[in-house]
């Protein structure tokens, strides 16, 4: 079965709540929804979320790239020839959600063509993930009302808090605010997105030492690589890398280099084939991981439960995969659910993506 045409819609939805984090905030969902399609009738489908201020790809630069050079090169490929198409693919550098939605449209199709859920193919490990909550900032009152209705309505006991603000000690607050309005029942971690040097976040830390909270993820930049070396080195819990290891070479070099002891994984930037790499390459080494959310629609979120559902190690934590709760509307047929903290992965061939044509026709943003 041959690649004949790959269809590359950029489309809007607004969020009812925007996302705000050091490196930036979120209001409106500008996605871009990828089609592969076969020379047999059957289609892929995945959603690529732009992300400027952590990889430079805006919703045009991503339909621009897949319409002028990602398609021309992988038209004609096997859709089967996974190696092959991330080959032709990696000739272009960056652009990872572009290349990552492609690579999973692929799965799609290869997940219908054999009747089974692309989970399966992958590893087939569990029906299901936790969910972790991503709470953004915002007054500590207001994240703490946000954090309380996720766990009243959906059941959601992890949060991850957004942190690198300064001064620090807002995010001290806003994190002893949670914890003190949460109980101790809940899990806490926090996130910084680069927004601190190593030695505001060393402080930070250390005020916020009594807060359990039971990771640190990106707390100041890859680039600041000595100072961040001796961070992670005196960090008392584990330092997650995220977008500074989206590659296996980034992961290699942030493990050897002591800079952090887990890593995320999100799949809207390294697909599954990637994402496998990433994987097996962390557990090689020793290192936990974390399913990580690069702000996903329900698409998106589908394909991340996909791949977290699918090891033994991807869902071992909760996973970040609620935020598509606050935007006004989506695309699928039906709904993704969060019910007691819990998402479920689609038992259906391919990813069990269902797109509704009425929606994607009103949210569409070429026509
Ligand atoms: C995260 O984990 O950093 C914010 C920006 C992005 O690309 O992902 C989110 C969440
Ligand atoms: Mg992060």
């Amino acid at each position: 079965m041959k690649i004949t045409r790959v269809e590359a819609i950029p489309f809007a939805i607004p969020y009812t709540k925007p996302l705000r984090f050091a490196s930036g905030e979120v209001h409106t969902a500008d996605h871009v929804l990828v089609r592969v399609h076969t020379d047999e009738g059957l289609v892929g489908v995945a959603e690529a979320p732009p992300r400027p201020f952590t990889y430079g790809e805006t919703q045009a630069s991503i339909v621009a790239v897949i319409e002028q050079v990602f398609a021309p090169e992988i038209v004609g490929l096997p859709v089967t020839d996974r190696e092959g198409i991330r080959d032709r693919l990696e000739r272009t550098v960056a652009n990872p959600a572009a290349k990552s939605a492609i690579d999973m449209a692929v799965w799609d199709v290869i997940g219908k063509s054999v009747g089974l859920p692309v989970t399966e193919l992958l590893g087939g490990y569990t029906d299901r993930m936790a969910v972790a909550h991503m709470v953004g900032f915002a007054a500590p009152e207001k994240m703490v009302a946000e954090a309380e209705r996720m766990r009243a309505e959906y059941g959601i006991t992890t949060f991850k808090v957004k942190v690198g603000r300064r001064p620090f000690s807002l995010d001290v607050e806003a994190c002893r605010a949670l914890r003190e309005g949460l109980g101790d029942d809940v899990e806490l971690y926090v996130d910084g997105n680069r927004g601190w040097t190593a030695s505001e976040a060393a402080r930070a830390l250390r005020a916020m030492e009594d807060l359990d909270l039971t990771l640190a993820e990106e707390l100041c930049p890859a680039d600041d690589v000595l100072s961040r070396r001796w961070l992670t080195g005196q960090s008392r819990i584990p330092v997650v890398a995220d977008e500074s290891a989206t590659t296996p070479g980034e992961v290699t070099r942030e493990l050897l280099g002591g800079s952090a002891h887990a890593i995320s994984i999100k799949t809207a930037r390294s697909g599954f084939t990637t994402s496998q790499r990433i994987l097996f390459q962390s557990e090689g080494m020793g290192a936990e991981v974390v399913m990580g959310n690069q702000v996903d629609g329900q698409i998106g979120t589908l394909c991340t439960v996909t791949f977290g559902t699918a090891y033994s190690s991807t869902s071992r934590r909760a996973g970040e995969l609620s935020n598509f709760l606050d935007m006004s509307d989506d695309l699928l047929t039906e709904p993704l659910e969060i019910v007691d903290g819990t998402v479920f992965v689609r038992q259906r061939p391919g990813l069990g993506i269902d797109i509704d044509e009425d929606k994607l026709a009103h949210y569409r943003q070429d026509r």
